[in-house]
């Protein structure tokens, strides 16, 4: 039971969630500096200002992670370090912390795995319109060409965008992620377009440099599965996967949106408004798309809504993911069931699920390389006698890094593997106090750095290429 040699383990972090530094060395703000201020909006008031300090304490932290043995580690670029008004005027500053970053994971033989966007956007871009607006996709290929030019000398893997539906879902329907805006789908597929249409561009032009690496996109893998047999649920699973999966892979992997998807908008007048050369621009980006980034902590199980349509619930815990919502459009409703396994924020733990996600996948799309770039488990850490003793983490990654195996065995081309999160770090919504990582950060001692419980089995993991994997 051996993972192959060229099967990278890595873990993952985002920017806005660890460095802290948030007007250092001339960073401009960000949506997210403006956002986590708004009473209401993240559990208690917390914010990403200081976070854990990844930006003065890199060095710490990639030097723990080469302990672990982390084969990569996937982070995202803070846009708005390098162009603080979002275009234009440059800040170099902010390019030589990347430059420093790259260098010490390749100091220790970490691969870096580099994501464009992680969602902090530059505030001017926002406060024009952010992604409905054309030219933050015009910016956003500006700040792709600094990044390739800048570091595509030692990154050999691109990212360029990270989870479009959340970003959108959460930013013009649920109204819980910046802009804040309810319930406009309009808007929603809009901003999705305008993503797929930077990604298409960010792609055809790092092709045109020839640096021989690797691009691709990570989007939310959570595959929709029908609460039981009977028709109607089996029908309420294929329209939530049209819109859950297909609109988000069909794009870049077949450059081309969903009929399926495309008929019911037109039928609502919510298509977006696209021109023929964007359009065209996606087809032709396709082909050149190296890899999809799968991004998997669950399902989705589904029920078609018959009467009632329910309240939509908007907690901030559920906000990010638990079951219990209508899907926009009043289709069908994502459910909580009584004989699935859940964590403490009702977010279901199902590696069976997993594997029958990348079958689907396989099915529709044949073997296309993939990255899992997350994967974990957010919890309350136990501490007993001053140890993290996470040994729920434990088994939850244990299991799916068993289903990503399985799923390779049948014929998945899967490359490598994130956890989420390579060290504890702010969670959008709900603070510190939802753990992912397999270093402890101690918000009450000066962010002091401890291994957890975890931090020694994945080496274990990392260093037998699986073989103590249970
Ligand atoms: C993904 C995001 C990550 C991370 C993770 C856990 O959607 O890409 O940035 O936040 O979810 O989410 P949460 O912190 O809400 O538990």
């Amino acid at each position: 039971m051996k993972f192959a040699k060229d099967f990278l383990f890595g873990a993952a972090t985002a920017s806005y969630q660890v460095e802290g530094a948030w007007d250092q060395d001339g960073k401009g703000k960000t949506n997210w500096d403006e956002f986590t201020k708004i009473p209401g909006k993240t559990f208690e008031g917390t914010n990403g200002d200081v976070a854990i300090d990844h930006y003065n304490r890199y060095q710490e932290d990639i030097a723990l992670m080469a302990e672990m043995g982390l084969e990569s580690y996937r982070f995202s670029i803070s846009w708005a370090r390098i162009f603080p008004d979002g275009s234009g005027r440059i800040n170099q500053k902010g390019i030589d912390f990347y430059n420093n970053l790259i260098d010490e994971c390749i100091k220790y033989g970490i691969v870096p795995f580099v994501t464009l966007y992680h969602w902090d956007l530059p505030l001017p871009l926002e406060q024009q319109g952010s992604w409905l607006n054309k030219n933050t996709v015009d910016a956003y290929l500006e700040y792709a060409l600094l990044c390739f030019n800048a570091f595509g000398d030692r990154v050999k893997h691109f990212i360029t965008f990270n989870e479009t539906v959340v970003f959108a879902n959460l930013g013009y329907l649920a109204g819980a992620h910046p802009p804040g805006i309810e319930n406009d789908p309009k808007k929603y597929f809009q901003v999705i377009h305008n993503v797929f249409y930077a990604h298409a561009q960010a792609v055809i032009a790092y092709k045109k440099l020839n640096q021989f690496g690797e691009i691709g996109l990570s989007n939310v893998f959570s595959p929709a599965f029908p609460v039981d047999e009977s028709a109607d649920n089996i029908f309420a699973a294929m329209h939530a996967n049209q819109f859950q999966m297909n609109w988000f892979f069909d794009p870049i992997l077949l450059g081309h949106y969903p009929q399926y998807v495309i008929d019911k908008l037109s039928e609502n007048n919510l298509l977006p408004d696209w021109t023929e050369q964007e359009l065209a621009t996606i087809k032709k980006a396709a082909p050149l798309n190296d890899f999809m980034g799968l991004n998997y902590y669950q399902p989705m199980r589904v029920e078609k809504i018959k009467g009632e349509v329910g309240a939509h619930i908007n907690t901030l815990e559920n906000s990010t993911g638990s079951p219990g919502n209508p899907s926009f459009d009043h289709v069908y409703k994502t459910v909580k069931m009584d004989n699935k396994r859940y964590t403490k924020w009702n977010w279901e733990i199902s590696p069976t699920a997993f594997i029958d996600g990348l079958e689907m996948l396989k099915s529709q799309y044949g073997q296309i390389k993939l990255y899992i770039t997350e994967n974990g488990l957010g919890d309350e850490d136990p501490i007993i006698e001053g140890e993290v003793c996470d040994i729920s983490r434990i088994h939850f990654i244990n299991d799916h890094l068993l289903a990503v195996k399985e799923a390779i065995d049948r014929g998945v081309h899967i490359k490598g593997y994130y956890a989420w999160s390579a060290i504890d770090l702010l969670s959008w919504l709900n603070g510190y106090k939802k753990q992912y990582g397999f270093i402890y950060v101690d918000h009450n001692d000066n962010l002091k750095r401890k291994k957890k419980a975890s931090f020694y089995w994945y080496k274990d993991v990392i260093a037998s290429r699986g073989a103590t994997l249970k």
